[in-house]
C-alpha cells in the first residue's frame, strides 16, 4: 500500500487532491496535509486542492487559502481522493477524477469498500483519513505544518479522542505529531470547541427552551428560521447543538429540529443507548445515517414532528418499558 502510494506520487508531475462535499476537519486535514507534503518535498510538482468552501475556523491550516473552489476541465496525471471514495461524494469535482490518468483513494468509510478505484487504502477501522495518510507518508519528510493538518483530522473524527474508533495506534500517531511542536491546544480550541458569540446565544436558547419526551428519556430542541435570522447564524453554525443536547445526563437520546424553509424541519437524532438505533427511525422518515447519529427532514409544526418521532422511538424501547397510556 505504502509503496504503491508513494510510487504513484513520485511518478506524477501534475496532481490534484480531492475530498467530499461540505469538507469537515478530517477531509481538510488530509487534503491539506498531503498538499503541504508535496509542496515541501517535491516543489517541482504541480499540486492543487479542489474542495467546496469550508468554515473559516480551519483557516489556520497552511494552504487553506490556496484551495480551489471551482471544478476544472484540467487533466492531471494523478488525482488523490481523500476521506471519501468518489465519484458521487465528490460533487461537481468528480470531473477531475474522471479526467485524471490515475486515481488513488485513501478513506476509512465502510461504504467506500465498493469504490470503483483499484489503487487505494481503505481501512474502515481507522479513526480518520488523516491517521491512514500518516501511515502512508514518509515520516522523514513531515514538518510542523503537515503535522498540524493531520492532527486536526484526527481530533475531528475522534471527537478529540473520544469516539470508539480511537485506538492505541491513534494515540501513538497523535503523540508523534505533537513532537513536531504543533500548537495542539489552539488547534483543538479553534477547530473544535470555540463558537461565535451568536452561536453561544443560539445554543443557550435552544437548551433553555428544550423539552423532555417519553417521560424524560429523550431531550428535544427546536430552532425556527426567524430565530436564526435574529441571531444571524446559518445552518452550518448550528451543527453542534444536537451534541450539546445529547450531553445531558440520563438521556437515552437527543433530537434537534431546525427550520430550513417554511414549516420544513431538518431533524438530527442522536442515541446514547445501544438499543436505540436512530438510523432506523430516520430511514422510516426517508432519511438515513448511522446507528448513533442520523438525520431526516420532516414538515409540520414542531410539536407534531416531535410526537411522530416519539412514537417511533417508543417502538424501540426495551421490552417492559414501552407504552405510556
Ligand atoms: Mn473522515
Amino acid at each position: 500500500m505504502k509503496q504503491e502510494f508513494l510510487g504513484m506520487l513520485e511518478e506524477a508531475e501534475t496532481i490534484c487532491i480531492l475530498g467530499h462535499t461540505n469538507p469537515d476537519g478530517d477531509c481538510l486535514g488530509a487534503t491539506l496535509g498531503l498538499y503541504n507534503y508535496i509542496r515541501r518535498n517535491y516543489p517541482e510538482k504541480e499540486a492543487s486542492v479542489y474542495l467546496m468552501e469550508a468554515s473559516r475556523k480551519f483557516s489556520y491550516l497552511p494552504g487553506f487559502d490556496e484551495i480551489l473552489h471551482r471544478p476544472s476541465e484540467r487533466k492531471y496525471q494523478l488525482a488523490f481522493i481523500l476521506d471519501c471514495a468518489g465519484p458521487e461524494r465528490l460533487g461537481d469535482f468528480h470531473i477531475l477524477a474522471e479526467n485524471a490518468e490515475e486515481v488513488y483513494v485513501v478513506d476509512h468509510h465502510k461504504t467506500s469498500l465498493s469504490s470503483p478505484f483499484s489503487h487505494r487504502t481503505i481501512l474502515p477501522d481507522a479513526s480518520s483519513s488523516c491517521e491512514l495518510l500518516y501511515e502512508l507518508l514518509d515520516k522523514e519528510k513531515l514538518d510542523r505544518g503537515i503535522a498540524s493538518c493531520l492532527y486536526t483530522g484526527i481530533i475531528h473524527d475522534t471527537g478529540v479522542f473520544k469516539y470508539s474508533a480511537t485506538s492505541p495506534r491513534t494515540m501513538e500517531i497523535a503523540g508523534k505529531l505533537m513532537s513536531y511542536g504543533i500548537d495542539f491546544s489552539n488547534i483543538i480550541d479553534d477547530s473544535f470547541y470555540l463558537r461565535s458569540y451568536a452561536q453561544q446565544q443560539v445554543r443557550a436558547r435552544v437548551l433553555m427552551e428544550s423539552v423532555l419526551l417519553l417521560g424524560g428519556r429523550v431531550i428535544a430542541g427546536v430552532l425556527r428560521r426567524k430565530e436564526m435570522r435574529f441571531y444571524g447564524v446559518n445552518q452550518k453554525e448550528i451543527d453542534g447543538i444536537v451534541s450539546d443536547l445529547r450531553e445531558t445526563r440520563g438521556m437515552d437520546g437527543a433530537v434537534f429540529l431546525y427550520e430550513v424553509s417554511d414549516r420544513v424541519f431538518k431533524v438530527s437524532l442522536r442515541s446514547s443507548r445501544s438499543w436505540l438505533d436512530v438510523s432506523e427511525i430516520c430511514a422510516f422518515f426517508g432519511g438515513g445515517g448511522h446507528k448513533m447519529a442520523a438525520g431526516c427532514c420532516l414538515s409540520g409544526e414542531p410539536e407534531e414532528i416531535l410526537e411522530k418521532l416519539s412514537r417511533e422511538i417508543e417502538k424501540q424501547l426495551p421490552e417492559g418499558e414501552r407504552s405510556r397510556d
